[in-house]
């Protein structure tokens, strides 16, 4: 019953900006756990009244195309093995490169839901640009820029449609505060 995003995609596409945002929206009650591997970063969100895990995936080598090149093959991998849903992550300022066609055909073959995202829609004209991305051919096609946080609303109504609900009340996963004063001694007669 474990909800599980993940975030994939080529480097440089803004999967930890995106990430970041995700879990920032509660940042004080975000419990990260290190990756099962150095490589990949999971952090607690919410929507929706459900609770899931999101994972920043990486796999950057440097130096090295083909290492580089299996090392995203592998975490699109893991990522269609463990997660609930899959953001695949693009970038409108390049347009589509090899490396993003790659990766979509990994993804086509999964039966979990994708998500095509595309990011740095940071205003109309790349809002008209993102278009092209159509033709990688994934139904549910969505704009954001993770800068700013536009479009990331509808991101997660969408993602959390195939999310399951929470087993316990929100309330219960929340720790309580209590706000204890001391008295301000020096101002005292
Ligand atoms: N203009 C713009 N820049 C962005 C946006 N999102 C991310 N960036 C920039 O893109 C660069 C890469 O962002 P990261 O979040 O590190 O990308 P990544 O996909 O995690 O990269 P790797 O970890 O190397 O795979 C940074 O300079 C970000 O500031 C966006 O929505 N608009
Ligand atoms: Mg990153």
């Amino acid at each position: 019953m474990s909800n599980i995003v993940a975030i994939v995609g080529r480097p440089n596409v803004g999967k930890s900006t995106f990430f970041n945002r995700l879990i920032g929206e509660r940042q004080s009650i975000v419990d990260n756990i290190s990756g099962v591997t150095r490589d990949r970063q999971y952090g607690a969100s919410y929507w929706n009244g459900k609770n899931f895990t999101v994972v920043d995936t990486g796999g950057f080598v440097p130096h090295s195309d083909d290492v580089f090149e299996a090392a995203i093959r592998e975490q699109v991998k893991i990522a269609v093995d463990e997660a609930s849903v899959i953001i695949f992550l693009v970038d409108v300022t390049t347009g589509i490169t090899d490396l993003d066609e790659e990766v979509a055909n990994l993804l086509r073959r999964s039966k979990k839901p994708v998500f095509l995202v595309v990011n740095k829609v940071d205003n109309g004209q790349r809002l008209f640009e993102a278009n092209e991305f159509w033709s990688l051919g994934f139904e549910n096609t969505l704009f954001l820029s993770a800068l700013t946080g536009s479009g990331s609303g509808e991101i997660l109504d969408a993602v959390a449609d195939h999310l399951s609900e929470d087993e316990q009340p929100k309330e219960d996963s929340l720790p309580r505060f209590a706000i204890v004063r001391r008295p301000n001694v020096a101002s005292l007669p």
